[in-house]
């Protein structure tokens, strides 16, 4: 398992290389310099998802703010019964707006999961604590060969302003968990800006409808052996509005996913996909 912290600061400074090697390429490139589909010559493409659950006085914020080289914006509503929707589709005339499958947090990621395209998927929250102009670190990350790019506010040039002393003993205790049952690393865990590799998708088999997904991801990721990178991200505090995370219901639900995991590591499908092209050169024929 592989991670890697990379430091921000700014002004924007460069990668920082440590036990894992970047590809040297790019170990030199500034971070928050992200090149476009053209100067990239590559095709690759980004789409953000955004679970929101009554954020009417928060989205527009949040959309207005999305950088310009992002090629989809999919708002998973959890059937808000506010003006969630109306106030994206001004603010932000090209949103897909696709409702949840599900209940909670989790089920409304894997929602956006499915039904967005992009070779890249980027998360953040809809109550403007994720600023998006910080889409920048983990797309940067990911072009630099990642498959998991989370943001860390533990890290030198992260922090929050959101985080209650409960909620950061909470946090400290669920990330220690983690780090000393998985051999790993982790400054952060219980953080949602966070992005990966569509091509990823099914090795993080997802099943969380919660705010234990973030978790999941986590977990599974070490489990599939991606290449996990931290980048460091300033959490605000939620605009408007009031939170929809229970410290202890969450913590506990968290908690119990951790020693399922830890006891039962999800066995995963191991069928190999062939493309059907491959299979057309028959040695025989
Ligand atoms: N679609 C959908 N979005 C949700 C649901 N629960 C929370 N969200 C969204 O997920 C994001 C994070 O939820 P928050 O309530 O802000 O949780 P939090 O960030 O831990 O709490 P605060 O720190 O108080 O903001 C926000 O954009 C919410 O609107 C849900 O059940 N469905
Ligand atoms: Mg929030």
């Amino acid at each position: 398992m592989t991670i890697q912290s990379l430091n921000r600061s700014r002004p924007p400074q460069r990668l920082r290389t440590g036990a894992a090697q970047l590809p040297a390429a790019h170990s030199d490139r500034p971070l928050g310099t992200v090149r476009s589909h053209a100067d990239h010559g590559e095709t690759r493409t980004v789409s953000v998802v955004i679970p929101a659950m009554n954020e009417e006085r928060n989205i527009a914020w949040v959309l207005e703010r999305i950088p310009p080289y992002v090629d989809e914006i999919l708002l998973v509503d959890g059937h808000s019964t506010d003006n969630t929707v109306g106030v994206a589709r001004q603010a932000r005339p090209d949103v897909q707006v696709v409702p949840q499958r599900g209940c909670g947090k989790g089920a409304a990621m894997r929602t956006g999961f499915e039904d967005s395209f992009g070779d890249y998927v980027v998360v953040l929250d809809a109550d403007g604590s994720m600023d998006p102009g910080e889409i920048d670190y983990y797309v940067s990350a990911l072009d630099d060969g990642y498959d998991l790019v989370k943001g860390s506010r533990e890290l030198p040039g992260g922090g929050s302003m959101d985080l209650t002393p409960l909620r950061r003993w909470g946090n400290h205790v669920l990330v220690t968990t983690v780090n000393v049952t998985w051999g790993s690393e982790f400054t952060d865990l219980c953080y949602g800006y966070l992005a990966f590799k569509r091509e990823r998708l099914d090795d993080l088999a997802l099943t969380g409808r919660g705010f234990e997904i973030e978790t999941e991801i986590t977990i599974n990721a070490i489990h599939a052996g991606l290449r996990i990178a931290e980048v460091p991200t300033v959490e605000l505090s939620r605009h408007y509005g009031t939170s929809n995370l229970n410290a202890w219901r969450d913590g506990r639900r968290i908690l119990g996913f951790l020693t399922r995991a830890r006891l039962h590591p999800r066995s995963r499908p191991v069928t190999d996909r062939i493309d059907r092209r491959a299979l057309t050169a028959t040695p025989w024929a």
